[in-house]
C-alpha cells in the first residue's frame, strides 16, 4: 500500500511541475501558455499565456509564430459600442515590473492557416514563439484543455 503511494507519488511529481508551464528569457517571464480545444473544424485558435517583466525597462512582444500555423496575430479585444470586437495590435507593450495577462476577451494570440490539427486537442502541446524586442526569442509549449485554468493557476507567477 504504502509502496503503492510513492509510486503514485513520484508519478505525480513531474506532472506538478510540468503544469508550472513557466518559461524565462532575460528579464521577461512567460508562464501557463494554454489554448482552448475548439471543434476541428475552426478555422482560428487563440493562445494565451501571462508576461511579467522583472527588469527595469520596457520590452514589447512584436510577433508570434508556431510551426502548426501559417500566420499568426496579436490580437486585442476592444469595446465598439455595446459589442466587443477583436482586433491585430502590431505589438504589446510589457512595462517594467509589470505583465500583461493573454486572456480570453483580452488580448490573445490568433493561429490562422492551421496546418497541424493533430495538436489541437485536449492535453496536446504546440509550440509557440514569441520574439520580444529587447529580450529576444522564447519558445513556449502552448497546452491545449478544454477548459481555461483557474484562478489559482493564474497567479504563479512568483515575484
Ligand atoms: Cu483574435
Amino acid at each position: 500500500m504504502l509502496k503503492k503511494a510513492l509510486v503514485l507519488a513520484a508519478l505525480l511529481l513531474p506532472a506538478c511541475f510540468a503544469n508550472a508551464h513557466e518559461y524565462s528569457v532575460g528579464d521577461l517571464e512567460v508562464a501557463q501558455p494554454w489554448s482552448m480545444e475548439l471543434p476541428p473544424n475552426a478555422p482560428t485558435v487563440a493562445a494565451y499565456f501571462m508576461i511579467h517583466n522583472k527588469g527595469t525597462s520596457a520590452d514589447r512582444l512584436l510577433s508570434v509564430d508556431s510551426p502548426i500555423a501559417g500566420k499568426a496575430e496579436l490580437h486585442e479585444h476592444v469595446k465598439n459600442g455595446d459589442m466587443m470586437k477583436m482586433q491585430q495590435v502590431q505589438s504589446v507593450e510589457i512595462t517594467a515590473g509589470g505583465g500583461v495577462t493573454f486572456a480570453p476577451m483580452a488580448h490573445h494570440v490568433m493561429l490562422m492557416e492551421l496546418k497541424d490539427r493533430s495538436l489541437l486537442q485536449d492535453g496536446k502541446r504546440f509550440p509557440l514563439t514569441l520574439h520580444f524586442e529587447k529580450a529576444g526569442d522564447l519558445t513556449v509549449e502552448v497546452t491545449v484543455q478544454k477548459k481555461a485554468p483557474n484562478d489559482n493557476g493564474a497567479q504563479e507567477i512568483q515575484h
